[in-house]
């Protein structure tokens, strides 16, 4: 894939993401599925819980998808050349699971400066209103970081329960994707999802985040 067009970037800019991004056919993602079951299957154990973080480190596969060309090619687009894969994390919602994740800046986090970094999520199943897809508040990344406040809330995915209070939900815009489809968003863009109250599985990964060489860890300096 040619990097991305100057309306894709003028989009990026504006709204602070874009969607969705063809990368692979239905069947090279069903066939990337059916390897991550297969797993799932014989070592269980390498694909839950704390092991979904870095899991590009425990099968080649994952890594294999963050060193995809095609979404090199329009990361490369947003953040320039010289690209690390700063850290991935699967994500996914079990049928009718209930989990979500609450309205979250990944900047806030993350925290890396300057911000040449973006996050990558590519869809491994259909990704839908009802399975759980992730929202965003368009033009939310203009106004740089937000206050979160911690809310430990048992069903949310997040650690600390993160959260950007007052979203004005109206405005959020759910971004739907197909197997073999991604997203990307900037690192101040405000975002989250829902439950899946689906009988289907809703698995994603994300690059989170591609970074530029010369991004840096600001914990400890901006952010505690
Ligand atoms: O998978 C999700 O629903 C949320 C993921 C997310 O917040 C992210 O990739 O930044």
């Amino acid at each position: 894939m040619p990097n991305l067009p100057k309306e894709q970037i003028d989009l990026y800019n504006r709204d602070g993401f874009i969607a969705p991004i063809d990368i692979y056919s239905r069947e090279e993602a069903a066939e990337l599925r059916q390897q991550l079951e297969g797993l799932e299957a014989s070592h269980p154990e390498s694909v839950t819980g704390r092991n979904r973080n870095n899991v590009h480190y425990v099968t080649t596969l994952f890594d294999k998808i963050a060193h995809n060309p095609d979404i090199l090619d329009a990361v490369e687009s947003l953040i320039g050349k010289g690209i690390l894969v700063g850290g991935t994390t699967l994500f996914i919602k079990e049928p009718e699971q209930r989990g979500f994740i609450s309205w979250h800046q990944d900047g806030r986090y993350i925290g890396l400066e300057p911000e040449n970094w973006v996050t990558a999520w590519l869809a491994l199943s259909d990704v839908t209103t009802e399975n759980g897809c992730m929202y965003m508040w368009p033009g939310s990344h203009l106004e740089g970081a937000r206050e979160h406040l911690d809310t430990y809330d048992e069903e949310n995915l997040l650690t600390r329960g993160q959260t950007v209070q007052n979203v004005p939900e109206n405005e959020t815009i759910p971004i739907a994707l197909k197997a073999g489809q991604l997203s990307l968003h900037q690192p101040w863009v405000v975002h989250g999802s829902g439950h899946n109250s689906s009988k289907s599985r809703r698995i994603g990964f994300a690059i989170q985040s591609y970074i530029g060489t010369n991004a840096d860890s600001v914990y400890g300096k901006i952010f505690v």
